[in-house]
């Protein structure tokens, strides 16, 4: 095959030059495609099969064990001036990363097929659709990528109208970690990838394109990309609001994309769009939309199970691929937090013993489709997406911040994001516990300088005068004897309806030098045992805290220097001379 592009062919060309590959493969996106190479990978024990009665098309991928995770420290932001990329990013100069990395290139696919993968981010037929090229030399990563995105024949007819793509080179070279960077170069459009084969280093499409690069490209375009799932909320009337969420890591992103509504909520329906990366545009009538770039979930599997996540626990059980996780004697795969089964092999294959590694992965993954999820909108395909009702950031703090409040505008929404912060757990290697800066989430995410990025925020002020309210929640907060203080899960739903009151006017709120939070009666609690006194507890403000919390954040920006918008200190301020002012009357 070849494309009447003739940008994306003479790349194509001047790449299987460099690695030498011995073959090229243009990816139709077919189902058949995805088979045959399914059965290469069977035979070469790329993948294993799993127990095809009890989980019919589902495969087990064991990654190198060096190669589980995004590799932050060895993922670079290329652009001409170190400023452009910020503090929040590793920086190299384009030149010499291009010609490190050329080196590890040249020559590499001897002997190996080099694909090529057209794929699209978002519906096909959408105008806030961005396209990519992948070149790749992982059958791996072309399985994952059919999951993940809209792959194949009708995305490169795409490219072949817009005419520009956005170009990323993968390559698994020796999956050596002395030899791995993660390059982008956002003026170039372009990511060059070499020496892993794990999901964010090498599924260019997710990570790399839709967040670090589009969300330059959404700069000079006008529009924003952001580490948020979308989700729809319906009530028992009918009426449908979507919401998009960010929260760092271990916060139950998932969960909350995926919720099942509790006992006591009756004819309330959730709809998921997107579990982990929305692309936000301002529509003609000045309505926030979004779509979900992905058509996939690439999912943490350890803690799934029918009460922590009943969607996903079933959306897995059919046609996925499993990375890295455990199986039983019977090859069923297994993970820690299934309530049955024995695991008898480890992730890396090994007899499972519990003194020497867990069964699955902490970072063990599952790749999906996300029309699998019984919750599945179909809107996630609509070309002009949905319209935003509320965004919504998050952190797991055991203090601090409140069960929920609402930013008091939208600039002071912009702060509140800026400040997301969260604890470590135990899931992430370190110390548990610790607060860690995330801002919106983006921490490692955001193509550019954060503080570029807060100011390309704060200017949607001037592109609509209908945007939507902004919240942070915590589900998190603990008592002092460490007991979580809000149920969670299910029953975060109580919280999204406040929510969904506020952006519909329909109730007030007590307005605070953090924001505005909910009087304890607007939060429904009927059917759940709690406390009135927990709830106070919950929606209480330490202002002591409070203002240490803002100390360290006005740290964190001091790092941003003079291009930090003045729009942002301002907000910082006044929060924190409201707070004085609370504390002397
Ligand atoms: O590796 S991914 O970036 O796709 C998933 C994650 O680590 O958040
Ligand atoms: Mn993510």
């Amino acid at each position: 095959m070849t494309t009447s592009n003739s940008e994306l062919q003479s790349w194509v060309d001047d790449i299987a030059k460099l690695t030498q590959a011995d073959e090229i493969h243009w990816c139709d996106g077919s189902d058949a495609e995805y088979r045959r190479l399914v059965q290469q990978m069977l035979a070469d024990g790329t993948l294993s099969e799993l127990n095809q009665e009890t989980h019919p098309n589902c495969y087990l991928h064991r990654s190198d064990p060096s190669d589980v995770a995004r590799v932050e420290h060895l993922t670079f932001i290329c652009t001409e001036n170190e400023e452009d990329a910020g503090p929040n990013n590793h920086w190299m100069a384009p030149a010499a990363a291009h010609a490190k990395i050329d080196q590890l290139f040249d020559g590499c696919m001897k002997g190996r097929t080099l694909y090529v993968i057209p794929y699209c981010m978002g519906p096909l037929e959408s105008p806030y659709s961005r396209c990519g090229v992948e070149i790749t030399d992982s059958p791996y990563v072309v399985i994952n990528m059919k999951i993940m995105t809209r792959m194949g024949t009708a995305a490169l007819q795409r490219i072949e109208k817009d005419g520009t793509f956005v170009r990323g080179l993968h390559s698994i070279g020796e999956l050596d970690p002395e030899r791995r960077f993660i390059m982008h170069f956002p003026a170039e459009l372009s990511i060059k990838s070499y020496g892993s084969g794990y999901g964010g280093n090498a599924l260019l499409g997710k990570k790399c394109h839709a967040l670090r690069i589009a969300s330059y490209q959404a700069r000079t375009e006008g529009w924003l990309a952001v580490h948020m799932l979308i989700v729809g909320v319906e009530n028992p009337a009918g009426e449908t609001h979507y919401l998009a969420c960010a929260f760092p890591s271990a916060c139950g992103k998932t969960n909350l994309a995926m919720l099942i509504p509790p006992e006591s909520h009756k004819g309330w329906k959730i709809w998921t769009l997107g579990d982990d990366i929305a692309w936000l545009q301002v529509d003609e009538d000045g309505q926030l939309r979004a779509i979900n770039p992905e058509a996939g979930y690439f999912g943490v599997v350890p803690g799934t199970n029918e009460k922590t996540n009943r969607n996903a626990y079933e959306m897995i059980r059919h046609d996925t691929i499993y990375t890295n996780v455990g199986v039983t004697a019977d090859n069923q795969p297994w993970w820690e937090g299934l309530t049955e089964g024995t695991p008898v092999l480890d992730w890396q294959g090994r007899p499972y013993d519990p003194e020497v590694s867990p069964a699955a992965h902490p970072n063990s993954r599952f790749t999906v489709s996300a029309s699998q999820n019984a919750s599945y909108s179909t809107l996630a395909d609509a070309a002009d997406g949905v319209p935003i009702a509320a965004l919504v950031f998050g952190g797991r703090r055991r203090e601090v911040a409140p069960l929920v409040y609402q930013a008091k505008s939208w600039a002071h929404g912009v702060l509140v994001g800026a400040g997301v912060a969260s604890e470590t757990t135990a899931a992430a290697a370190g110390e548990v516990g610790v607060v860690r800066r995330d801002p919106m989430a983006m921490q490692p995410f955001c193509g550019y300088n954060f503080a570029d990025y807060w100011a390309h925020w704060l200017s949607f002020e001037q592109r609509s005068d209908k945007l939507p309210g902004i919240f942070h929640v915590n589900w998190f907060r603990q008592n002092k004897d460490g007991d979580f203080l809000w149920p969670g899960f299910g029953e975060n739903l109580r919280v999204l309806r406040w929510i969904i009151d506020r952006c519909e006017k329909r109730v007030d709120a007590l307005a605070t030098p953090i924001g505005m939070l909910p009087a304890i009666a607007d939060i429904d609690t009927e059917g759940l045992d709690i406390d009135p006194a927990v709830m106070e507890e919950l929606l209480s403000v330490d202002h002591t805290q409070w203002s240490a919390e803002m100390t360290a954040l006005a740290e964190d920006f001091s790092r941003y220097g003079d291009r930090l918008p003045t729009e942002l200190s301002h907000q910082l301020q006044t929060v924190i001379e409201e707070l004085a002012a609370k504390d002397a009357a």
